[in-house]
């Protein structure tokens, strides 16, 4: 199917002609119907004679109305341009060019039709809207010549109609959806619909989909109908009514989109290029940008006359490429045409922020670039790009390197060095503070990095700027190779203390004993870390092989035992039997069978 809109000034036959292809009514209110006036957007289809089917979104021509026949223009990739020939080109003829060409639609015919009121005009008018569409993405389109309510020229139409159809890009279907709806009404028995014009992917009933609207949310498809057939499954293009039935009507509106989950940024801030209109040192600073059937009041900041940040009312889903139309809503007219160049946009908090941004927007391709994206940030995952709506992304640019896991990111090298040496150097200021610490924890080091320029963009790559600074993480820290083993200034006092523990392993040292070897919980504790010290308790230690040593003892004895005949074979303390056979238990090599007994617990073979 393709999906058709129309466009022209107010009264010059879209509706009649809509009408005259399809046998349907497109002005489906009786408003519409008593006044004569398209309002609001009407839908109609038909199948031509080659089979193609088309189906047709009749927009107003009323000025009063141009925000309705944005949100019928702005998802469609086809457009039906509709010249009176009694008429000729008039106002809303041009805003309704200017529109299309702001939404870069460059697939359409031009009609002119009510050709039987005024044959003699016909040559003046198609002069006229060759001359107003010189230039613009419609200015080779084909025109022909009919009267909607005669029947003449209809069949020519549709043959040029059929061709033009035939040249548009087939959609991808298996490209991420964004169904900007158009509606959404309640059906007694069924609940909520929406419909819209699919433009790219599939849809399967069963689907779940994020609807971007007032809240962000979770839904599923419940059913499909196109050209009101029940479906399972819908492609582009296409016009799709979709069954949302848990969700109220009241809360989806025109301009909502339902989107493939986190394939999507949904963002309310952008960067934009200006592509035709009011140039943005001159335009107003508050206007609405239409985009899809979304119209969202928005402000801008200028950059330059060319580029500058749109801060918009509420999050839509947005891709660097789409195009914008910017409406001065007292106005009534297209003020600008917009691309968006980013969406995922940097803070600007230092002076002359805006001057380097427009630069750096200046030389941006209207495509993106990969590869400053990556730059920016120091890092991205592939999928991000892809979700920005970059496309080649099949190769790593030249000067970047694919790394994590599945090569999921790519990366500038320059970025890794710069978070390697504030690694290294906090790092190396920490352990020059205190010598004993294990290193520098992870969330410290995680603190540091996410305040460098770039900040690292997510803890996952900390193992590589750990790597990269020759450094190792282990236990939650961050330390150069080699830093547990080597206890410094304590040293001396742990070597003299294995001595006394080799000739007495169980003579545990007391507190003076271990004040007078200048040893206090930190250096006991980074001497149990470097495996030369066992602590039962913060301030009393044995050598590593004390527990081994402990059952060949304990083994030794007539079962169960008491902890007084455990003390002896030991030849130690009550403060150190104690807690050592506690925590024997506590490994499960001794049960404790009664206040004053135990015995040792039999190893699997
Ligand atoms: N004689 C003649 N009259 C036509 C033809 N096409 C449309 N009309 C008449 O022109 C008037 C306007 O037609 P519509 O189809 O409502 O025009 P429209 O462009 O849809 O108008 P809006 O939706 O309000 O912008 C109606 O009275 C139609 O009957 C035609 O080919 N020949
Ligand atoms: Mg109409």
């Amino acid at each position: 199917m393709y999906v058709v809109a129309t466009a022209g000034h107010v009264d010059h036959g879209k509706s009649t002609l809509v009408r005259a292809l399809t046998g349907m009514e497109p002005d489906r209110l009786a408003e519409e119907q008593r006044r004569g006036l398209t309002i609001d957007l009407g839908f109609a289809w038909t199948t031509l004679p080659s089979g193609r089917e088309v189906a047709f979104v009749d927009v107003p021509g009323h000025e009063r109305f141009l925000a309705n026949m944005l949100a019928g223009v702005g998802p469609a990739p086809v457009v039906c341009f509709v010249v009176a020939a009694d008429k000729g080109w008039q106002a809303q003829s041009s805003d309704h060019r200017d529109a299309i060409t702001a939404l870069g639609i460059r697939h359409g015919l031009v009609v002119v039709t009510r050709a039987d009121r005024a044959p003699e005009q016909v040559p003046i008018t198609i002069a006229e809207t060759r001359a107003a569409l010189a230039g613009t993405s419609l200015a080779s389109a084909p025109v022909v010549v009919v009267s909607a309510t005669e029947g003449t020229g209809l069949s020519d139409l549709v043959r040029r109609l059929d061709e033009v159809l035939a040249t548009a890009p087939a959609p991808d279907p298996a490209a991420r959806v964004r169904l900007w709806v158009d509606r959404s009404f309640t059906i007694k028995g069924a609940g909520t619909v929406v419909t819209g014009s699919l433009t790219a992917g599939t849809l399967r009933t069963g689907d779940h989909l994020t609807l971007v609207g007032e809240t962000t949310r979770t839904v599923t498809v419940r059913g499909l109908h196109s050209r009101n057939q029940a479906v399972r499954e819908v492609t582009a293009h296409a016009r799709v009514a979709v069954n949302l039935r848990e969700l109220p009507a009241e809360s989806i509106h025109r301009g909502d989109a339902l989107v493939t989950p986190d394939a999507w940024p949904v963002t309310d801030t952008i960067d934009v290029r200006r592509t035709m209109g009011t140039g943005f040192t001159e335009a107003p600073q508050r206007f609405v940008v239409h985009l899809g059937t979304a119209a969202a009041p928005a402000r801008l900041r200028p950059f330059d006359d060319d580029h500058g940040r749109l801060t918009l009312s509420r999050p839509l889903p947005l891709q660097l490429g789409d195009r914008l139309v910017l409406r001065d809503p007292g106005a009534h007219s297209v003020l600008a045409g917009a691309l968006v160049l980013d969406v995922d946009v940097p803070a600007l908090t230092r002076r002359g922020d805006g001057a380097r941004r427009a630069a750096a927007l200046a030389t941006r391709p209207d495509g993106g670039d990969p590869a400053a994206e990556v730059e920016r940030r120091g890092a991205i995952r592939v999928e991000r790009l892809r979700a920005f709506g970059l496309t080649n992304l099949d190769q790593v640019p030249a000067g970047l390197t694919a790394v994590g896991p599945g090569d999921g990111w790519w990366l500038h090298p320059p970025a890794l060095d710069r978070w390697a040496e504030a690694l290294q150097r906090a790092v190396t200021a920490k352990l020059a503070a205190e010598p004993l610490a294990p290193g520098l924890p992870q969330g410290t080091a995680l603190d540091l990095l996410k305040r460098q320029t770039p900040p690292l963009p997510d803890a996952t790559l900390l193992g590589l700027v750990v790597n990269r600074a020759g450094l190792e993480a282990r236990g939650g820290t961050i330390r150069p190779p080699g830093h547990a083993t080597d206890l410094g200034t304590a040293e001396p006092g742990v070597a003299e203390l294995e001595r006394r523990l080799r000739e007495r392993p169980f003579l545990a040292p007391e507190a003076d004993d271990l004040a007078s070897l200048h040893l206090g919980i930190r250096e006991l504790a980074a001497a149990e870390r470097a495996g030369r010290l066992l602590r039962l308790a913060d301030q009393l230690v044995l050598l590593p092989d004390a527990l081994a040593r402990a059952m060949r003892l304990l083994a030794a004895l007539e079962q169960p035992f008491t902890t007084s005949e455990a003390r002896q074979a030991l030849d130690t303390t009550r403060r150190v039997i104690i807690p050592l056979l506690e925590h024997l238990d506590a490994r499960g090599w001794t049960r404790r069978l009664d206040p004053t007994h135990r015995q040792i617990v039999p190893r699997n073979p």
